[in-house]
């Protein structure tokens, strides 16, 4: 039977060839990772995950995690991973949601999580990131030689949920062709061999770190060194040994301010590659200075994975995002009409090709509103088309913060904190911040002689909404700018605390600051 993904996986596994190698000395091999991905497929179906059926994964990053996410490709399940730093109020939207067949968690997490998995029918395994947990252990009892379920190029791999612009978070459904597509098409370009070994240093919940790193290495017969997190000392000390590294651009950021970043540290790497946020000129331009290398860089998102990329011969163009991936159409349109604009003009991104996903789960109009008629996504980031064929983005149609390169929608953290006692509105905007990028940040009006103050909102928010969407800063206001329509102006409120995160800017400057109207 054939499995549309995980067949092209196997087609790239030579047995002996080195997979994973972890910093406390673990290794897989390609052979281990059939081995141990079939035993844990064949515990799935022990436990009745059927062809279709949702796995709901929110773990600490292992190997083991990994092979749970080729596990569900293997027994046809769909894959749905949760970023460690959801909170319980949020997993409980995502499992009502999605209503997983089977919810795996940290052995830590598993109290809290029977009652809301009960709720929705879910039965509750764990898998421990030491190499342990209940799922591993039905697992060493099963045949490695699992046979794979049949899944076709339109079949479902994975549901990855993306927090909406109003209101309730979409989980975008990707096929086993969205994967596949664009992992072949980025290997190709990036050209990558068996021959390559990566710095993984990325979450393997989101697109980046899953599909973009993981299904590249694999469909590569390549290999890598998995570790927990980011640590610029750890990276820089792998790189004597490693080819290649990708990453968000705080990781690029913390390198180009570590003493360590040489030309000769970096002498064995062959490339570099940045996504998930803009990465400043200024960095692409430090760490080829420090290096001479150009940091590759190239622009996706859940719903579409990789779009675009920078040559890897030819010009790498700092601030660019490159050009259209192989088999990939974008086009920069009117963000009202959807007309296309002439190159040079700055307008709507819009994205068509096998990388673009099938649409928001039991969300059907959502995903309507978000197609053009001719089957173009409409990714609600701005942008123009140089002269030399590179495509800048020059902003967002959508009100969204990008933090270290986690996306977090202002209005899910406003709708949070207007609900708390003694606050009239706040509105939540993202300013420059030197390690993350964009810094969350929220502007409240609190109503007269309130007792509500930072302190208050933080730990009002910290039951409820993940540590990385919780804001640096809240400051108080008087009133929020409006325009003439009466809608906040947020331009304003980022124009005025634009330099609330650089070095030596005061706490107290920011008080009580009443921003001025502005039409
Ligand atoms: C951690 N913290 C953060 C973030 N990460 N706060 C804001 N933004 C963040 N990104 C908080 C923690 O809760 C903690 O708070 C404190 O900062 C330090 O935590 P620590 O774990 O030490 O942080 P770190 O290890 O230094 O993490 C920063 C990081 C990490 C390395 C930038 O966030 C990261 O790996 N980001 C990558 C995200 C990613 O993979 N994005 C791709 C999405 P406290 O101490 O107060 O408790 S996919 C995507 O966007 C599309 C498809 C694409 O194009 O790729
Ligand atoms: P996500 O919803 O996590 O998939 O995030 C996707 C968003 O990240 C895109 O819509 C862009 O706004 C942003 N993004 C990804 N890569 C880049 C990049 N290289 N430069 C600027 N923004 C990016």
């Amino acid at each position: 039977m054939s499995n549309h993904l995980f067949d092209a996986i196997r087609g790239a596994a030579s047995s002996d060839a080195p997979f994973i190698e972890t910093p406390d000395g673990r290794a897989w091999s390609y052979g281990d990772m059939l081995g141990l991905s079939g035993r844990l497929a064949a515990a799935l179906d022990t436990l009745g995950v059927q062809p279709g059926d949702r796995v709901a994964v929110q773990v600490e990053k292992s190997p083991e995690a990994l092979m749970l996410y080729l596990a569900c490709l293997r027994a046809g399940a769909v894959y749905l991973p949760l970023n460690t730093a959801y909170t319980l109020a949020e997993l409980n939207y995502f499992i009502g949601d999605a209503e997983p067949r089977l919810v795996v968690v940290a052995p830590k997490s598993k109290a809290g999580i029977l009652p809301v998995a009960e709720r929705y029918g879910a039965h509750v395994e764990t898998l421990d990131h030491a190499g342990g947990g209940s799922l591993l252990d039905l697992a060493q009892d099963e045949d490695p030689d699992f046979l794979d379920a049949a899944r076709g190029p339109d079949d479902l791999a994975a549901i990855l949920y993306t927090s909406g612009t109003t209101g309730r978070s979409k989980g975008a459904m990707l096929t086993h062709d969205n994967l596949l597509s664009n992992a072949a098409a980025l290997r190709d370009h990036w050209r990558f061999t068996a021959a390559d070994r990566l710095i993984h240093a990325l979450p393997i919940f989101h697109t980046h770190g899953l599909f973009v790193a993981s299904n590249v290495i694999l469909l590569s017969g390549a290999s890598m060194y998995f570790l927990a997190k980011f640590d610029a000392d750890e990276a820089l000390r792998l790189m004597a040994t490693a080819t290649a590294l990708m990453g968000v651009p705080t990781f690029y950021v913390r390198l180009a301010q570590h003493p360590g970043l040489t030309r000769a540290a970096t002498a064995g790497m062959r490339l570099f590659v940045s996504g998930s946020a803009p990465l400043l000129a200024e960095t692409h331009r430090a760490f080829a200075e420090r290096t001479g290398h150009a940091i590759l860089e190239r622009y996706g998102m859940t719903e579409t994975n990789m779009n675009t990329s920078n040559p890897y011969d030819g010009a790498r163009v700092a601030g660019t995002v490159g050009m259209p991936l192989p088999g990939v159409s974008l086009r920069v349109t009117d963000p009202e009409s959807g007309a296309a604009l002439a190159g040079g003009e700055t307008g709507m991104i819009e994205i068509k090709g096998p990388n673009v996903f099938k649409g928001y789960w039991r969300m059907p109009e959502k995903t309507a509103a978000e197609f053009r008629q001719d089957g173009f996504f409409i990714t609600g980031d701005l942008g123009k088309i140089d002269d030399a064929g590179y495509l800048h983005i020059v902003g967002r149609g959508k009100d969204l913060v990008i933090s270290g390169g986690y996306n977090i929608y202002p209005k899910e953290v406003e709708t949070e904190i207007d609900e708390m006692p003694g606050v009239i509105e706040s509105a939540v905007i993202g300013v420059p911040h030197p390690d993350l990028g964009e810094g969350v940040t929220a502007v409240v009006v609190r109503k007269k002689d309130a007792a509500v103050d930072e302190k208050a909102v933080l730990d009002g928010l910290m039951e409820r909404l993940a540590r990385y969407k919780q804001p640096k800063r809240v400051i108080f206001v008087d009133e929020l700018p409006r325009n003439t329509m009466g809608k906040v102006q947020k331009n304003v409120l980022r124009e005025v605390y634009a330099r609330l995160y650089q070095l030596g800017a005061g706490k107290a400057d920011h008080t009580a600051d009443t921003p001025k109207r502005a039409n």
